[in-house]
């Protein structure tokens, strides 16, 4: 299914997060959260985040079309990213950057959600995901990041906790990336963010 980019965004300001020390407050400043109904490959910012899995070798949805538009050269890295360091695979909650090869970003974070489970609450593994991705993004000095609503498709997770974990665990991150973009793809998802952003 194609989504339709629309023309329009909604931009909500997160409130600055506590500061409790001298570096942290020249970290944080105001998060802005902005959400973009379309598709993640198409967005010009610092860094897009995939929706991966722990092989780092592609998959179906962010993940396939990521690849799939980005062409060789985020494969590539991944690959040495796995001889070098995730030769276990990246474990679930973590997140590591590649180029973003022909996308127009500059980097590729790849992040492994948690595959939903009725039984285990497993939310604190999908912050993690958010969390280390915003980590990642302040080590590269990334001002701007693009998130999909991570496992809410293939894994399974239910958009509106999915959205719920996302939105504040990226409004108490502490980062210093100065605009976070959530890219849905569905207008539904789309609408359950914007529920959840108020
Ligand atoms: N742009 C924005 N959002 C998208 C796009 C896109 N191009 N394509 C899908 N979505 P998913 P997961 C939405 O399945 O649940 C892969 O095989 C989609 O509608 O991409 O974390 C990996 O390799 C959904 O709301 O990621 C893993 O094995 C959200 O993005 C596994 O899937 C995430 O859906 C990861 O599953």
């Amino acid at each position: 299914i194609q989504a339709t980019p629309v023309p329009y965004a909604t931009v909500r300001f997160a409130p600055a997060p506590l500061l409790p020390d001298a570096r942290r407050s020249t970290m944080a400043g105001m998060v802005e959260l902005v959400l973009v109904h379309g598709d993640i490959t198409e967005q010009a910012v610092d860094a897009v985040v995939n929706a991966a899995n722990s092989s780092l070798l592609g998959g179906g949805g962010v993940d396939g079309a990521i690849h799939r538009k980005g062409g060789p050269a985020i494969l590539a890295e991944c690959r040495k990213l796995r001889a070098s360091h995730y030769g276990k695979g990246l474990r679930t909650g973590a997140a590591v950057a590649t180029t973003a090869g022909n996308l127009p970003a500059r980097w590729v974070i790849h992040t492994v959600g948690p595959v939903w489970s009725a039984r285990d609450d497993r939310s604190e593994l999908l912050a993690s995901c958010y969390r280390e991705s915003l980590a990642v993004a302040d080590e590269l000095g990334a001002q701007t990041v693009a998130f999909p609503a991570i496992s809410t498709g293939i894994f399974g997770w239910p958009m509106d906790d999915g959205a719920r974990i996302a939105i504040e665990t990226v409004r108490s991150a502490g980062t210093s990336v100065q605009r976070v973009s959530f890219v849905l793809f569905s207008h539904d998802g789309y609408a359950i963010f914007e529920k959840a952003l108020v």
